[in-house]
């Protein structure tokens, strides 16, 4: 009896100054594993007499209850107070101020589109809108573009497989679509996604136009011009750059032109860049369009909007517009 209160006694002072779990293990071990003092006053019942055996059972089965109590308020102690410590280390302060999303942007694209959009709108141009997918006849032969024309190869234009649908190449056919559905005077501009089988460092299978039409009464190359001048110059914040007009061929205008404007490039020096492309809108498009050529007539253009916006915010590489890299779409916030 007395090595059972040695045992307890022993047992209570280790478990009480247990401080880890791996050192709670090692001393429920002393008493309660393979070898442990309990276990062998346990295996000790097995040289005794039955009466000696139930006394000495009851006896041991008591301490080692209590030493299992022991244990179990050690255990509690050692995991409440290593919770406690993770606490301490990984504490949040809440009340710090949240992390913020940041703040976003639109894209330079889109910003150059709006101002665009705005200064039109300053002109009485209304904004219209078509199917990006569209057929055959709209994109080219309403636009009295010949048959065989290079425009309509496969090099050129994307087609849908088993259809006469293609991704459109250029937001014309919006204006050919608007023609059917409007009567004149009216003025457009069409800008939207456009699709062409090319790509390099200044161009990209799918890149943005915007064209504009008028269509009015008595309508010439002078009122052309006066509107892109106009429009230019708001653009670009230059209220004395010079447009040029140069003689070009494209089947749904006639006289066509490329359209210059003047641009000042990196040594100071003044050169004429070429931006898009207009002309005086071809009598059997505006026919295509139920529109009397005898009574009516207007001007178009195209001009690439990525090229306008990449002129206006310095970018060298139409890819970065498409890349969505964050470190460069920043800068435009
Ligand atoms: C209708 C009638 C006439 C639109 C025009 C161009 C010339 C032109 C290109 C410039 C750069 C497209 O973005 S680009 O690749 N466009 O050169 N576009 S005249 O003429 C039209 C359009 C619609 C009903």
């Amino acid at each position: 009896m007395c090595t059972l209160k040695a045992i307890l006694h022993d047992a209570t002072m280790l478990l009480k100054a247990v401080k880890s779990m791996p050192e709670l293990e090692q001393t429920k071990a002393k008493y309660l594993g393979k070898s442990g003092s309990l276990t062998a006053q346990l295996k000790s019942l097995g040289t005794m007499g039955a009466e000696e055996k139930k006394v000495a059972g009851a006896a041991i089965n008591q301490i080692k209850a209590q030493v299992e109590t022991l244990i179990s308020e050690a255990k509690s102690r050692i995991a409440s107070a290593e919770l406690e410590a993770t606490l301490d280390t990984e504490s949040i302060d809440v009340t710090q101020p949240g992390r913020s999303a940041g703040v976003g942007g639109l894209h330079p694209v889109t910003r150059a589109l709006e101002q665009i959009e705005a200064l039109f709108a300053t002109m009485g141009f209304a904004v219209a809108d078509g199917p990006e997918i569209e057929t055959d006849y709209y994109c080219f032969t309403a636009l009295n573009t010949p048959p065989n024309h290079p425009a309509r190869s496969m090099q050129d234009t994307f087609y849908i497989a088993d259809s006469e649908h293609v991704l459109r190449p250029h937001t014309s056919p919006v204006q050919i679509r608007y023609m059917e559905e409007h009567k004149p005077p009216f003025r457009i501009i069409c800008p939207g996604r456009v699709y062409r089988c090319d790509h390099d460092a200044t161009h990209s299978p799918m890149f943005h136009q915007i064209e504009g039409l008028w269509i009015d009464e008595a309508i010439s190359l002078a009122d052309l011009k006066g509107t892109l001048t106009q429009f230019l110059r708001a653009f670009f914040e230059r209220d004395d750059m010079q447009i040029r007009f140069r003689p070009s061929f494209f089947p749904f205008v006639e006289p066509g032109v490329e359209v210059d404007m003047e641009w000042e490039n990196k040594g100071g020096k003044i050169k004429w860049l070429e931006i898009g492309g207009a002309g005086v809108v071809h009598p059997q498009v505006l026919r295509n369009g139920n529109i009397d050529p005898e009574k009516y007539s207007g001007f178009a253009f195209g001009i690439g909007l990525d090229r306008l916006a990449m002129l206006k915010y310095g970018v060298t590489d139409l890819r970065l517009f498409f890349e969505n890299d964050i470190k460069f779409l920043s800068q435009f916030r």
